[in-house]
Parts: C-alpha cells; structure tokens; sequence
C-alpha cells in the first residue's frame, strides 16, 4: 500500500491547468487515436533532481539516441498496426514521456495516464471504486529500467492497467503478488543468471569477479548470481557495486571497480553494468591495461554505443547475452525515412535531429553519414522487443474489441483491467516458435551468446551460441571455441582422475592436489576424497582405478614345483627299488643289521612323506591344508621312532657296563617303543586338528595380489608337532653317538648320528625361516624342500649304505664276516666273544633279541655262554673275567 500513498502524495501536487498545458505541448511524443497506448522511455539519461528547492519542471541531459530510436521502433508499430488489418476501423495513437532514467518524471507521466480518458484537461479522479473508471491509456510500455519499471508497477497494480516493459528484466518483476498488471517481452534475469551458470559450467570456470550497478536490476542479478554460484561450486573472489549518483561521484566509484578488477586474480568477470558505466570503466581499464574476460549482462552486452567507444581486444574477451532478436518489418525504410523527411516536429525527434547533425567536430553530417550514426547507435534487440510488446498489446485489443477481418464491434471506453485478462492470454507467433507469457507475466524465450569481434577496426557482435529458457540448455555453435578463443579460467587447476583435493579453508575453487595412496583411487575430476578399492583389489598411488588382484598359489606349473615333483617321484622310485632290494636280500646280515623288518615301515612311511611333500604345491584347499602337515609328521615320527629302535639296539650291543646294558635291555621293545612315540604325535596332531585346525587363507598382504595360502592355525602346536619330532631326533643322535665306535660293519651309529644331524640342522634352519618369512608364497615350498631333504637324508643314511653293500660287497655280506668282525672288536677292547658258529646258535635260540643281529649275541654272549647248558664250557669268575673270557674264547677256537 506504500504506493498508493506515493499516488495521493502525487495528487496534492498534481500540476495546475496551466502546467498542463506546458505538459501537453512539450516533452511528449504522441499521435491521437480511438485507444491510447502510453509510453515511458529513458530519452535523456541524466536528471539533475539533487539540488531542487521548489517543484518546478525536471531538467534532464544526455539525449541517449539508441532509447529515441527505440521509441520510434513503438511509433513504427502502432502505424503499422494502424496500416493493418488487425484492428479493422480502430486507430491506435500513441504518448511517449521520457523518463530521465529516474523514478521521478516516471511517476509524473504514469499520473498522466491515469487522468481520465477523453477529457481536455489532466487531471486524476480519486474513487473509492475504480472498475468503472476509464483512464488515458489502455496499456503503458516502458520502462527500459526495471528499477522505474518496479515503481509504475506498483502505482498501476492498483488500478490494475496492463503495464508492458520491454526490457526490465529484475527477477522481482515476475512477484504476480505485487506487479499483477506487469508484462515483459523478455525472460526474467533469473534464466540470465542460469544462463551465466551454465556458460561458466560450460567452459569450466569457476572463479570470477563480479560488478553491478547498485540499483534493483544490478542488485538481484548479483544477489541470484552469488547464491546460484554457491550452489555450482563457482566461487567468487569480489563483488562490487557502483551506486547511480552524480557524474563524479560515479565515476570515483567506477575507479575504485577498476582497481578491484585490477588486483583480482579471477580472470573473469561477469558485470551488471548500465552502458554508460561500463564504457567508463573500460576507459580506465585500457588505461591500466588490464584485459579480462568479460560475460556481459543485457544491459550492455549489445551496447553499440560501448562498441563504438572500444576495440573489444583492449580489454580482452567478451561474451554477452542479449534479448532473442528479430526484424522488425519496414523500420529500416521508416529510419531512412525518417531522416530524410523530417516530418515530425516533437521535441525529441528535434533533439534527435540536432544530435545527428552535429558530429564530435560541430561541422553538417550528410544524410547517410547521419543513416550510420544511427546504426551505430540502434539496439535492434531492444527494438525487437519494443515491437514484440506492441503485438502483444495489439492481439489483446483484438480480443477485448472483439474484432473480426471487417470491423471492430467493441466499444472503445471499456476499463483497462478488461484488457489485463485478455493480455494474459495472448499468443502469436514469431520468427522462432510463439509468443506468450508464462505464469509470471514473461515471455521466457531464451538468450543469444554474443561474441564482441574487432572487424576493420570497429566491433561487431557475432552470435556464437544461445540459450533456451525452456529448456535451460545453452547451446554453443561449432565455431564458438575459434572465434572466442577461451582459455580455462580457474583458481586452481583440475585435480585429475588419481588425485583428490586438498581443499583451502576460504573457498572450494581454490586448491592444490595431491595423489590418491597406494590402495584409494578416484575417477573423477575434482574429486574431494580417494575412495578405499574394495578387498581384492589394489592400486598404485595416484591411481584412477582399482585393478583386480592376482590370485597367486604355487603353481603345478611353477619350476620349483615341478623339480619337487621329480624328486619326490624319484624318491618314490628309489623306496620302491630298495624295498625290492630289502625284501630279496632280507635274511642277509646287512639288511639285519639296517632294521630288518622294521624298513617295512620306515620305507611305507617315507612313501607318505614323498605324498605330503606333494600337498605343499598346487592351489591349497582345506582338506589339503588339514591334511599335510599330520600326515607329514606322523610317517616321520614312525621313521624316526624306527631308527630310535636302531639307535637303542647299538646302545644295547656295544655297550660294555652290565648295569646299563641290563636296564637299556627292560626299555629295548621295538615294536610298543615305535607304537608309544608314534602315538604320541598322533595325539598332538589331534589335539592341533581339534582346536585350531590349519585352514586356507588369503593372504592380502601383497597389495597386488591375494596369495591363497595354508595357515598352520595354532602355531604353538605346529612348533609342538616338530619340536616332537626334533626331540626323537636328539634321542637318536645321542644314543647314536654314544655308540660310534661300534665295529665298521656296524657303521649303523655314525649314519645314524649324520642323519639325524643333518635332520635337526634342516628344520632348524627351516624354523628360523618360517618365522622369518611365515606369510610367503614359498613358505610351502621351503617346508617342503625339507621334507625331501629330510626324506633323502633318511634314504642316503640309513638305506643307501646296505644297498651298497648287498650289491657290491657280497662277500663280506655273510654273517662270519659280521661276526668275526664283532669279535675283533670286543677283542680288542679285551672282552670274551664266543665262537661264532655258537653265537649264532644261542642267538636262534634267543626268543628276546634278534637272532639276525651278531651285535645282540654279542652282547649277551656272557649270559649266554653261562646260561646254556650247551655251551658249559664258560666259567664264570667275575674276578678272573678278562681271563675267563680269553680262556673262552681260546675254547672256541679250538672247537671251531
Ligand atoms: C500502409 O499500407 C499500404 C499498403 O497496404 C502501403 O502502401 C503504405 O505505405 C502503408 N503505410 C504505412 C505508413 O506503413
Ligand atoms: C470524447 O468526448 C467528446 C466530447 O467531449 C465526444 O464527442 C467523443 O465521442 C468522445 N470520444 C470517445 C471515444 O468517447
Ligand atoms: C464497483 O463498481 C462496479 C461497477 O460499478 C460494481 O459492479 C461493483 O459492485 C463495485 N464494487 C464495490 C465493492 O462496490
Ligand atoms: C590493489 O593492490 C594495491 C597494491 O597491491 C593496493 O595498494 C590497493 O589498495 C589494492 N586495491 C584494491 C581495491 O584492493
Ligand atoms: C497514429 C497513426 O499512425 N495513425 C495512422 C494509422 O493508419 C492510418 C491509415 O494508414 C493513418 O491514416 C493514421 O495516421
């Protein structure tokens, strides 16, 4: 309601008859008719309005010759219309008021077209109820500015007359709530603003200055720009905004915009700018030389006037958006005519003339010297929509009138609110699809993107692409790129694909980079954060992608698993040869004295540990994993348990103290004593099975690939189950050693002790390993090598040597030569050896110890010889032993 008292306000000093009379004959441009269009049109630029002291008329300067031309672009149309067919029998006529590009003299003439219609005088009845009520003016046009085109709106939003801009195009204007009778023949600067959005998104620059006037028009196109901006992650270095004041002031501010564009870093600036503070600006700006990429708003971007002034190359690259444009039928005929058949006798048009004659220099302008100054001059999108306007108004008088192709049926004095309804509804077409407003009262057609080139020295605008408000899409012509050769204007540059931002704590435009680590990638531009590859993947620092892992087992394949293989089929070959060796020469002394029918198990279990050594190669699985360890310790335990018996029975034949010997004798059971240690593992490997069993894992700890592997599951038995076999081991190696001097042919102990020697140094050595390197591919690999070696160690020690002699020294393989050699061993050590044909006999006779094994007889050969009645010959004197002993075996060799 606040413009409703401006109107009354208004009323109190409405001019006297007398003035308006001086109203009526000056400052007007009108032509009479049956309905009045009203016009408001920033004529004049300048009002001195600062230092007013009493109400008297309003001085304005700066004849501006593109709005003139503009008002003619209306005058053209209504003739046209008049000249037409579209309003049969109906004159159109026409009063333009100049608005000085302020409020004031806007509202003056707004009042002049509210006085009532068909009455001499000016003057303004104030009703109560207006629907009656017949004003001047059906319709108003005007103004340029959105600020003045804001406050006539206000005013007729009361009295509901159909108000029609042409180019005010503040979002604020599309409010129906407060501007109900306001039309525009251009999109709100909302879709401006988009467009600006989306071209900046477009060429991908995200850092720019901005600069507007500071009044409605500049104000919310910055206000929309900062928050739209925001919200596309555009940031914003500065924005500024230069007041509409008086020439100087103005111009300190527009210094002041020039050293803030200066300082910036952002390369672009977008600016809101009436044209006559931009050609000042950019005046300063040559001057500084400093040349920027420029997005100009449609209020300047097709300013022939900033044009003329300017080579666009000075201060860089501008791109603008300007109103969609059209021709306007026959107006370049009515221009020329224009000036050649000076016809009117307005002041403006008088203005315009004096203006036109007089060039820079004050000397005469020919006639087509004056045609170009008006080219140079003429806002043809402006014009266009000035045009657009009077159509649309024309088609709503169609309706209101009822007219048909012959005549007009209505009456001329209806109420203009009868208009505003019908404007609504308007629809016509145009060079580009139809016109007619949206829900806001706007005609949201779109923009052309304007590129500013230097031709010949002088600027042209050449149309390098366009938006749609419809869609919202800007589309860019093919030769866009070559003609505004556009660099990137960023504050940072693109963060690629691998790297990440690390953003700056002021804005998001301004950042540095940095590479993604190993095992995050990003696949994005710009991207904020590296995201973690999933579990079987991996990547390399500053990595686009994740790549799958590779997965990696010991191949069957593998070099190493395949010399494995061999040894261990070797292996098997070799156990097989040497059991068939065994099992033919059984009953010789040689395989006696290698155990005999204990190879029966030693060679079997030996076979198993070939088999285990196998599982350790290939792509594990669980049973397999559960499997070989179990297998491989139980077959070596019965091995090792084997060559504990070995171990034992030499402790038991070369050992001279009858005390030991005797309770060595109670422990010496081969079979309960193998049963017992073998036991023992089985029990371990159970309990190992049962709580923490070996399982297949994958093993990530190589980023690149997962190793499928066994886990030995509870490493304390694992350490148990070899410990076990390493404690035998020990056992053996100490009764082994502790019986190396038993005779060559029982050369047994030192094999054993090398053996088992060589055993606890390769597991051993493979403990430290596995602790080492317990994650490895090869782990299994090394477990195995051991297994063979191991196995090999077995088979060389304890096998080999009776091979060799079974096969090579088959005359010492008799059991004399055993026995003969036995003796000479005790012999040498000074003790009594029987006879051998009588030793043999008591060992067959001997049900505990074996008759196969001299060494046995031997070391019973005491007991026996006393104990047997056959052989009586013994005495038996534990004072005279040595003597006895001699004397025996002396009887012995008699008797043999
Ligand atoms: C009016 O129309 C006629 C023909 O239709 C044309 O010859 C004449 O020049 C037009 N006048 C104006 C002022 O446009
Ligand atoms: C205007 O008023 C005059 C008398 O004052 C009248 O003759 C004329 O018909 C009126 N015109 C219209 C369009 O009402
Ligand atoms: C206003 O005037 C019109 C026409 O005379 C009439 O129809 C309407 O009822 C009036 N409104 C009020 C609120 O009096
Ligand atoms: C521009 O920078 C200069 C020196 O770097 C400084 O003196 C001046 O105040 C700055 N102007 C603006 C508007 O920031
Ligand atoms: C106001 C105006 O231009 N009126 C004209 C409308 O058209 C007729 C016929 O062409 C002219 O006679 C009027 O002068």
């Amino acid at each position: 309601m606040q413009s409703t008292i401006a109107i009354l306000i208004f009323f109190c000093w409405l001019p006297d008859e007398r003035s308006a009379r001086f109203c009526n004959n000056t400052g007007v441009i009108r032509a009479p008719g049956d309905i009045i269009i009203g016009g408001i049109f920033p004529i004049h630029r300048i009002l001195d309005i600062v230092n007013r002291t009493e109400p008297g008329p309003l001085n304005c300067s700066k004849f501006e010759i593109s709005t003139f031309l503009s008002v003619q672009a209306m005058v053209h149309s209504i003739e046209q219309v008049n000249n037409s067919t579209l309003l049969p029998g109906v004159k159109l006529g026409y009063e333009i008021y100049d608005s000085c590009a302020d409020v004031a003299p806007a509202i003056q003439a707004t009042m002049k077209f509210l006085s009532k219609f068909n009455s001499s005088d000016k003057s303004v009845e104030i009703h109560c109820n207006y629907t009656d009520y017949v004003p001047a003016a059906k319709a108003i046009v005007g103004d340029l500015f959105s600020e003045i085109s804001i406050v006539i709106a206000r005013i007729l939003n009361f009295y509901l007359i159909p108000q029609m801009s042409y180019v005010s195009s503040a979002e604020y204007l599309s409010d129906k709530t407060k501007f109900a009778s306001f039309f525009r023949a251009v999109p709100s600067d909302r879709h401006q603003i988009s467009a600006i959005i989306k071209l900046l998104q477009h060429l991908k620059w995200n850092w720019i200055g901005i600069l507007a006037t500071d009044d409605d028009y500049g104000r919310s196109a910055m206000n929309s720009l900062i928050s739209e901006a925001e919200k596309q992650r555009i940031c914003i270095d500065f924005h500024f905004r230069i007041p509409v004041q008086n020439m100087a002031e103005q111009n300190n501010y527009i210094k002041r915009a020039a050293d803030k564009i200066m300082n910036s870093s952002a390369e672009v600036m977008v600016a809101f700018i009436r044209s006559s503070d931009i050609k000042t600006l950019f005046e300063i700006l040559i001057d500084y030389q400093v040349s920027k990429t420029w997005i100009a708003s449609d209020a300047w971007s097709n300013s022939k006037n900033v044009a003329s002034k300017i080579q666009a190359e000075q201060v860089g690259n501008i791109l603008g958006f300007t109103f969609k444009n059209g021709t306007i039928p026959n107006f370049n005929e009515y221009l020329k005519k224009l000036v050649t058949h000076t016809t009117k006798s307005d002041d403006f048009t008088q203005e315009f003339f004096r203006d036109l004659k007089n060039n820079d220099s004050g000397s005469q302008m020919t006639e087509s010297d004056q045609y170009s100054k008006i080219t140079e001059n003429i806002n043809d999108a402006y014009n266009y929509c000035v045009y657009l306007t009077i159509k649309a108004i024309t088609h709503a008088l169609q309706k209101v009138l009822n007219c048909d192709h012959q005549k007009c049926n209505g009456s001329f004095d209806f109420a203009p609110w009868q208009l505003l309804s019908e404007m609504k509804k308007v629809r016509f077409p145009t060079e580009d699809g139809f016109f007619y407003f949206d829900s806001s009262g706007d005609y949201s057609s779109g923009y052309d993107l304007i590129h500013w080139e230097t031709v010949n020295n002088s600027t042209e605008f050449i149309t390098v692409g366009n938006y749609s408000a419809e869609t919202q899409l800007i589309t860019l012509h093919p030769y866009f790129n070559k003609t505004a050769k556009i660099g990137v204007f960023r504050c940072s540059n693109t963060c690629k694909p691998g790297e990440r931002k690390t953003v700056s704590p002021e804005n998001n435009c301004c950042y540095n980079c940095s590479k993604c680590s190993e095992g995050t990638y990003s696949d994005k531009n710009d991207s904020n954060d590296c995201k973690t590859c999933q579990e079987d993947e991996w990547s390399n620092k500053g990595s686009s992608r994740c790549q799958k892992r590779t997965v990696d087992f010991l191949k069957w394949s593998d070099g190493l698993s395949i010399v494995l293989i061999l040894f261990a089929i070797l292996g098997v070959l070799i156990i097989c040869v040497v059991s068939i060796m065994f099992t033919k020469y059984l009953s010789t002394p040689a395989v006696k004295a290698a155990g005999g029918w204990m190879c029966y198990i030693m060679l079997p279990s030996l076979v198993a540990c070939l088999v285990s050594s196998i599982f350790f190669i290939g792509k594990p699985i669980d049973l397999i994993c559960k499997i070989r360890q179990p297998l491989f310790s139980i077959c070596f335990t019965l091995s090792v348990s084997c060559i504990l018996v070995k171990s034992f029975r030499i402790i038991l034949a070369f050992s001279f103290n009858p005390t030991v010997r005797k309770n060595l004798r109670l422990l010496y059971k081969p079979l309960p004593v193998i049963i017992t240690a073998t036991g023992v593992q089985v029990i371990i490997c159970s309990l190992w099975l049962s709580l923490d069993p070996p399982k297949t894992i994958k093993n990530r700890s190589d980023p690149k690939t997962i190793l499928l592997q066994c886990s030995e599951g509870s490493h304390t038995t694992f350490g148990i189950m070899l410990g076990y076999i390493a404690f035998l081991a020990c056992i053996c190696f100490i009764l082994a050693f502790k019986g190396r001097k038993a005779p060559k042919m029982y050369n047994e102990a030192r094999f054993i002790t090398f053996s088992m020697l060589v055993y606890l140094i390769l597991w051993i050595s493979f403990g430290v390993i596995y602790l080492n390197l317990g994650g490895n591919k090869y782990i299994g690999i090394i477990e195995s090598i051991a297994i063979l070696a191991s196995v090999y160690s077995f088979l060389c020690c304890h096998f080999f040597p009776t091979c060799y002699v079974v096969l090579f020294k088959k005359e010492s393989n008799v059991e004399s030569n055993y026995l003969t050699q036995a003796r000479e061993h005790f012999k040498q050590k000074g003790q009594f050896v029987c006879p051998v044909a009588k030793m043999r006999r008591i060992s067959q006779i001997s049900n505990e110890e074996q008759t196969s094994n001299p060494i046995v007889v031997k070391a019973s050969i005491e007991n026996e010889c006393l104990s047997n009645p056959k052989t009586g010959h013994i005495y038996h004197n534990t004072n005279f032993q040595n003597h006895r002993v001699s004397h025996c075996l002396r009887k012995r060799h008699k008797s043999c």
